[in-house]
């Protein structure tokens, strides 16, 4: 391997202890681009296109490093020239391309898509300024343009590639590649971003995300998921899909003629995978270029489309299911509108299941157009497509259950233990052999879930994680963490259905439970993390009521230094990287039915954690390799939920009139609490959760209570606990996104 030290002469003119973290950090980003410039793109006939308008990367040069093979060099260089791979990552700035769950799956994906030496790309956008930073002003959410492209970025390329027509305009986009490395591979892929020839930067201020939403040749590549609050977002919505699949259909077809493709046989040579329905048009605008470009007739051009279009759900959230009026479609392409009213006629024609229609009272239902015109459908946790099989699609499942099929989400093991938890890595080496980097395989800890010495490694690697964490809170918000303490997470988007509400209220009963002289056997830090989408208001609720409840008690000397409560600011891959090792308790108390997977939970598990735990998504697998007494679990079950929803029976009103609940509730609204805060947020935070609470959370704060005393009470049988860590990490191999790679390449995209 190259030596360091004469990089950094012929790079800087002087040794590498004599470099600045910024310095050794780009001198690291330019071996890496190097040594993957010199790697041939994965080969292959066919090639699969992951089309996503998210990709949640977190920082990018320890992951190229580990897949390069050269991550233990590099650090033991360094360590030698007296400074920290750590430190110096620290200069790297995540690129802000990703929003949460849907987009850090993306990236995942991407990563064991290279591993497995599969070739395949992702395609998205190249968002100047992000999702936002996030801010917490007066225990408020702020948000503020994420500028995370810098001088030393990690983009390659920015020639220009296609011409992208719009109903009143055409625009040149530019295509960026970041290299996606596999771990050990000689061979690469490749991250495409489109941005826009005459983007503006100007138009955003520093302080604010409001910019000219009509202002589509200037703004389309500034944000992701701009506000869609009014007309002119929604509308600005559309275009940038509409932009990002025109650039990605341009790219398909390019490539396919370029390997050897002569259109008509254009499904040999591609596959695309849409993650969600955001890239839904890809679908139309394959035909339209097929059509218009190539001559091809309609009803091929739709029959070769409908055999390389593959569709993933997340959600089951009605809300969140994307519906675009047909009249902004058409005033961003006629031609687009023109070929899903074609679409939707020959299936008004054969089918007359109103729930099956695309175009319902003048809105087209993009997940419709993707499932009718697409090879598949796959729901992301077992759960997940059961309730997308049997309700919420049941329509089309009758129509095409050979369609249906589950891919239960993964995580990579790269990022998520070599990359964020190396103690760990190094443990599972020493205890198993390395095979597991590759084969996920970790089960063989089973036979070491009696062994003092493993045990007792392993509270090292804890211990040791929470020293990092502790060091990350102090440096990132000023936070001081009891060395001691018991780490509960709860690190995902604020939304009401996965009920940070919900530990919240947990929060106010264990503070008057101190306050009545139960002081627990040792500190408890509970940590939150997540941002809200900016026009969610209820979710803004939620964060100041965290926000101000971590004050309250933290100016409580009675409670403070048994109870702490922290939000983590602007949380994002590397905050996850710090907290998810550290945590001994995994908060994923979901309204059960709600959440399509999770991968928090899978993160967590990997890294020892306990899982506290509603039964849904892919809790209910966790739950059922770990068995009894590895994991805590609560709640109405998901039939429970889907009933009451059904019935229209649930009552909030009638849980808050309970004594015990009552008082939690009405906590966020006493005259002493509410002085601390805006009146506004917690009187109408208050309200909802005592009138209306649609997620529940009151059905399951009892249970949920009681169920987290007895992890708390648990968690102090030392050698108990870290027994169930283990078996919780012998079991998280299942939660490899290699697994979940090589079953969608083996049943849906056939690559190779
Ligand atoms: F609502 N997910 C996400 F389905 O992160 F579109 N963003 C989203 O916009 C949606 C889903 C959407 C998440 C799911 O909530 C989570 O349960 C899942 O693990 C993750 O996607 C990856 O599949």
């Amino acid at each position: 391997m190259t030596r360091l030290n004469d990089l950094a002469l012929s790079a800087y003119g002087r040794p590498l202890a004599d470099l600045s973290n910024q310095q050794a950090c780009s001198m690291l980003q330019d071996l890496v681009k190097e040594r993957s410039a010199a790697l041939a793109p994965t080969a292959g006939k066919r090639r699969l296109y992951y089309i996503s308008a998210e990709f949640l990367l977190g920082k990018l040069l320890t992951n190229n490093l580990i897949n390069l093979g050269l991550y233990e060099d590099v650090k033991a260089q360094l360590e030698d020239a007296g400074l920290s791979l750590s430190e110096v990552e620290e200069c790297e700035v995540e690129p802000s391309l990703g929003n949460g769950g849907l987009g850090r799956l993306a990236a995942c994906f991407l990563d064991s898509i290279a591993t497995l030496g599969l070739p395949g790309d992702g395609i998205g956008l190249n968002y100047h300024f992000g999702l936002f930073r996030q801010k917490f002003v007066q225990n408020q959410q702020l948000a503020l343009p994420d500028a995370w492209l810098g001088e030393e970025d990690v983009l390659v390329g920015g020639r220009e590639a296609f011409q992208v027509p719009f109903a009143d305009f055409t625009v040149t986009s530019k295509l960026y590649t970041i290299d996606v490395l596999g771990y050990g591979r000689k061979t690469k892929n490749r991250l495409r971003l489109f941005d826009l020839v005459g983007v503006d930067d100007t138009l955003v201020p520093h302080d604010s995300i409001e910019f000219d939403k009509r202002e589509v040749r200037r703004n389309l590549t500034l944000f992701l998921y701009p506000d869609d609050s009014d007309e002119d977002g929604r509308l600005l919505r559309v275009y940038q899909q509409y932009f990002m699949v025109s650039n990605a259909a341009q790219l398909i077809l390019a490539e396919a003629v370029e390997r050897g493709s002569n259109l008509h046989d254009l499904a040999d040579y591609a596959v695309v995978q849409i993650n969600d329905t955001h890239p839904t048009m890809v679908i139309p605008e394959l035909i339209r270029l097929l059509e218009e470009e190539h001559d091809m007739a309609f009803d091929e051009a739709v029959n070769i489309v409908s055999r390389m279009v593959a569709y993933t759900n997340h959600t089951i959230l009605a809300e969140a299911l994307e519906k675009w009026p047909l009249a902004f479609i058409e005033r961003v392409s006629p031609q687009i509108a023109a070929i899903i009213r074609k679409l939707d006629a020959r299936i008004a024609k054969n089918y007359d299941d109103p729930a099956v229609q695309i175009i319902q009272d003048g809105v087209v239902h993009m997940a419709h157009l993707a499932i009718h015109y697409g090879i598949s459908v796959n729901g992301v946790a077992a759960l997940h497509t059961k309730i997308l099989e049997e309700s919420e699609l049941s329509s089309f499942y009758r129509i095409y259950p050979e369609k249906f099929n589950n891919k239960t989400n993964g995580i990579t093991f790269r990022r998520w233990v070599m990359g964020c938890n190396p103690p760990l890595a190094h443990l599972l080496d020493t205890t198993l052999g390395s095979e597991w980097r590759t084969t996920g395989d970790l089960t063989g800890l089973l036979d070491h879930a009696d062994d003092q010495d493993v045990l007792s490694a392993l509270a090292d690697v804890k211990a040791d994680a929470k020293g990092r964490m502790r060091a990350f809170m102090l440096e990132n918000q000023g936070a001081h963490i009891p060395e001691d303490a018991i780490i509960d997470v709860q690190v995902k988007r604020i939304h009401e259905y996965k009920r940070q509400q919900m530990l919240a209220l947990y929060i106010i009963w264990k503070y008057l439970d101190i306050k009545n002289g139960n002081v627990p056997p040792r500190p408890i830090t509970i940590v939150f993390g997540g941002k809200a989408a900016p026009a969610y208001t209820i979710a803004q609720d939620i964060i100041h009521l965290i926000l101000t409840l971590s004050t309250w008690i933290a100016n409580d000397p009675d409670v403070a230094p048994h109870l702490q409560v922290l939000m983590v600011e602007n949380y994002n891959v590397t905050a996850a990287e710090h907290l998810i090792p550290a945590a001994d308790i995994s908060e994923q108390i979901s309204l059960a039915s709600k959440e399509a997977s999770g991968t928090s939970n899978m993160k967590f598990m990997l890294n020892g954690a306990v899982t506290l735990c509603t039964l849904d998504g892919a809790n209910v697998e966790i739950a059922d390799l770990v068995g009894e007494g590895n994991i805590y679990t609560f709640g109405a079950s998901s039939e429970e939920v889907e009933r009451l929803y059904a019935e229209g029976s649930y009552d909030a009103r009638s849980y808050y009139r309970r004594p015990g609940i009552k008082l939690l509730v009405d906590f966020m609204t006493n005259p002493h609490f509410i002085a601390m805060g805006s009146a506004e947020r917690l009187r109408r935070l208050h309200d909802d959760v005592a009138g209306k609470d649609w997620f529940m959370a009151l059905l399951d704060l009892e249970e949920y209570i009681q169920v987290k005393e007895a992890v708390y009470r648990d968690f102090e049988d030392r050698g108990a606990w870290a027994r169930k860590e283990l078996v919780n990490i012998a079991h998280a191999g299942t939660f490899s996104s290699d697994r979940t790679i090589a079953q969608y390449n083996g049943d849906i995209w056939h690559l190779g």
